[in-house]
């Protein structure tokens, strides 16, 4: 099969394209991607020596760029990681978001209506069903949950899903779409919560916690997620939809406790700072349907993921140096300084 795999040059993206090449060398892999500030050619350099893949540099919300990339390719899976990611900048600048995530998503779908495909398969997220209360822990998102979106972001990936099923309503594309909780590894851009929290510790700088750090997260290792996506664009059902997440929820202060412990850095470098506007309380995926449908479970206990982790970002400073010390800075001066 020849699979394009759009966002492969970021977190997620990154780590599907490697996880296809080790386990698929009948596929043949194409990376899509606009290299926007979160895209990394560094971090496909070793997929770039495998005669399986290629990388094309192309805007999904570019309709010429789309329809030339299926017409030379012809490709027959789509599977659509290209995203603007981020909470934070979506509340700062909402507009990007909804060109990429809503119109470049469109744009993918009228062209596989135009050149036919045997699957497009959206990678969407937990946030489109909102929050659960922190004290009802009795409560998961399953596929029946309510759209129930907080951020800019969350709205963009929510309107992102429902033309995938209209899509797949009403021209009969062959779709799917997964919606994942938080991921974690290796090549997660510096700007997200573990990332952010292991460069600053190995920095001696101040972990910027947001309100009292006790909103819940549900983590998953990314190789985890990898898999889940590869089970369903292989034998998952067209027009259905699988929650992926593996019951691993933690407060945000736990998270940056046990990086800090890993490290042997010591708890003050802790910074409790201004609330995220709207943060989102706690997520928790049912994975059931996927697991007794698919077969899938996730493999990677937290405690082992998050020592890979902080081991990976030791191992590759030069990775996330230079990525620090660019246009990233600007960012982070706006984000946290006087905040
Ligand atoms: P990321 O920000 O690390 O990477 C996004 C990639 O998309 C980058 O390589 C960027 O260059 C590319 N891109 C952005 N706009 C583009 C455009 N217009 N055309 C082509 N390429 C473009 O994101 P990520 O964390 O790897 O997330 C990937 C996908 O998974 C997103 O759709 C996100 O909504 C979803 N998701 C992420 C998580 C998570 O925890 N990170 C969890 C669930 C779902
Ligand atoms: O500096 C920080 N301090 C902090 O306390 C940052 C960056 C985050 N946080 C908190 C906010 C969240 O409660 O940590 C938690 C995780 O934040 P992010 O890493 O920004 O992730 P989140 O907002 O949960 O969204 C992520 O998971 C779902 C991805 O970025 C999304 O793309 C995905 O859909």
């Amino acid at each position: 099969m020849k699979i394009v795999v759009t966002g492969g040059a970021g977190f997620i993206g990154g780590n599907f394209v490697y996880f296809l090449l080790k386990n698929h060398a009948e596929d043949f892999i194409i990376c899509y991607d606009k290299l926007t500030y979160a895209g990394n050619l560094e971090t496909l350099s070793d997929a770039m020596k495998s005669k399986n893949f290629k990388f094309i540099k192309g805007d999904i919300a570019n309709r010429d760029e789309v329809y030339k990339m299926f017409e030379e390719e012809k490709p027959d899976v789509i599977v659509n990681f290209a995203a603007e990611s981020h909470v934070d900048r979506s509340i700062e600048d909402p507009e990007l978001f909804l060109r990429t995530n809503i119109i470049g998503t469109s744009i993918l779908l009228d062209a596989c209506k135009k050149f036919g495909i045997k699957r497009f398969h959206q990678v969407s997220t937990d946030e489109v069903y909102g929050d659960l209360p922190l004290d009802r822990p009795d409560l998961f998102f399953t596929e029946k949950t309510n759209l129930h979106t907080s951020s800019p972001y969350s709205a963009s990936k929510a309107s992102a899903d429902l033309l995938v099923q209209a899509y797949h309503r009403t021209y009969k594309i062959p779709a799917t779409i997964s919606r994942c909780s938080n991921n974690y590894g290796p090549y997660h851009f510096p700007e997200k919560l573990i990332p952010l929290m292991i460069i600053n510790a190995l920095n001696n700088k101040k972990l910027p916690v947001y309100g009292k750090g006790i909103n819940v997260r549900d983590w998953l290792y990314v190789e985890d997620h990898c898999a889940a996506i590869d089970l369903i664009i292989r034998n998952g059902k067209v027009g259905e939809i699988y929650n992926v997440g593996g019951h691993n929820e933690k407060t945000n202060i736990e998270v940056v406790k046990t990086i800090l412990k890993i490290l042997g850095k010591d708890e003050n470098l802790i910074e409790f700072v201004t609330d995220r506007k709207g943060h989102d309380q706690r997520y928790a995926i049912d994975p059931t349907k996927i697991s007794t449908e698919l077969g899938w479970t996730p493999k990677t206990k937290f405690d082992d993921g998050i020592k890979k982790t902080v081991d990976w970002y030791l191992q590759n400073k030069s990775w996330w140096e230079k990525i620090i010390s660019g246009e990233y800075k600007n960012y982070y001066a706006k984000m946290y300084d006087n905040r």
